[in-house]
């Protein structure tokens, strides 16, 4: 293995003994949600994995080192140290190199899960094709990422901050399947629906599972994205969030952001400007996503052998 991979004791037994485990991103403790909502939300979300039979492993770069399943304490401090960088693949080399801290985004965050060996990773939102793109170049690495990478990711959609409709087009030219739980709308991380139809839709977990077991045992790279809508009770209509959205990017365009700093600077925005409503909205559709995430690291460890 890598030598400057960490593995928390927890998540190495269950990797060792081939039970089920589930990654979860540092980013969003780090740059996605304030103090102290980001710890309290990561720790609800590592409690919501286990009770549902899988072990919990947030991904972080701590000293350099690729740190697989956090202590407390280094949880806590992600969530409380100011400037903590955001690590995307492009920035892993100089993390490590410098024996810095960084927090992991989705594409990071994937590449190290299955260094690990992890099958399954639950965040809330993935970076994409951003509105603008055909002029900014702006595609998270995320996306690339996703066509080469091993490691399914559960999440509630696709943030209208980005240009949804864009970002179907990409996965679909990169041979991602997009598969949504339960409904055929295609959720838009607020909101149950986005404007686009999902391309797949699949009724349990349980048939999650069983796609993402043929998609690997065919040889076929690359990673599936799950969307799992947001809970009915704490959904924001699209048009109200799209209202908030387009004041967030025209601010963003005042103040000249731009590159790795324009997700966190829009999800902020929208945070402030939403009464918190945006917040409850985000904790509640990440937990939904740790337990449905965690029912498919069950159900795939069942199915392998
Ligand atoms: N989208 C969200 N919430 C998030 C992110 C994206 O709805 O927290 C974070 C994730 O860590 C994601 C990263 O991987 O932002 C994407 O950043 P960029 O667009 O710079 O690639
Ligand atoms: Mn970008």
């Amino acid at each position: 293995m890598h030598t400057s991979i960490h593995l928390h004791p927890d998540v190495a037994a269950a990797l060792r003994d081939g039970e089920p485990v589930v990654a979860l991103e540092s980013t969003i403790i780090a740059h996605g949600m304030s103090y102290p909502q980001n710890t309290q939300t990561a720790r609800a979300v590592e409690e919501i994995v286990r009770s549902n039979g899988a072990v919990p492993a947030t991904i972080a770069i701590i000293k350099g080192k690729c740190t697989v399943g956090l202590t407390d304490e280094e949880l806590e401090y992600f969530g409380q140290a100011k400037n903590i960088l955001k690590v995307s693949l492009r920035d892993m080399p100089y993390v490590i190199s410098n024996g810095l801290y960084g927090a992991t985004t989705v594409a990071a965050t994937m590449r190290i899960a299955a260094m690990a060996g992890i099958k399954i990773f639950v965040t809330g939102g993935i970076g994409g094709v951003h509105r603008g793109a055909e002029n900014s170049m702006d595609i998270s690495a995320d996306l690339t990422e996703m066509e080469h990478t091993n490691v399914a990711v559960v999440s509630a959609g696709v943030k209208s901050i980005l240009d949804i409709g864009l970002t179907l087009e990409y996965l679909e030219t990169k041979g991602i399947p997009v598969v949504t739980l339960g409904q055929e709308a295609f959720p838009s991380f607020y909101s149950q629906t986005s404007g686009f139809k999902s391309p797949l839709t699949l009724d349990s977990p349980e048939a999650i599972a069983a796609m993402l077991k043929v998609k690997w045992d065919m040889g076929l790279q690359g990673s599936v994205l799950i969307a799992n809508p947001v809970p009915a009770n704490q959904e924001i209509p699209s048009d109200i969030m799209e209202e908030h959205i387009v004041l967030a990017l025209d601010a963003a365009q005042r103040a000249g952001v731009n590159g790795k700093d324009i997700t966190p600077f829009l999800l902020k925005y929208i945070a402030n400007h939403t009464n918190g409503e945006s917040l409850e909205a985000n904790i509640s559709l990440i937990k939904n996503n740790a337990a449905v995430g965690a029912k498919i690291a069950v159900d795939l460890s069942a199915i392998t052998d």
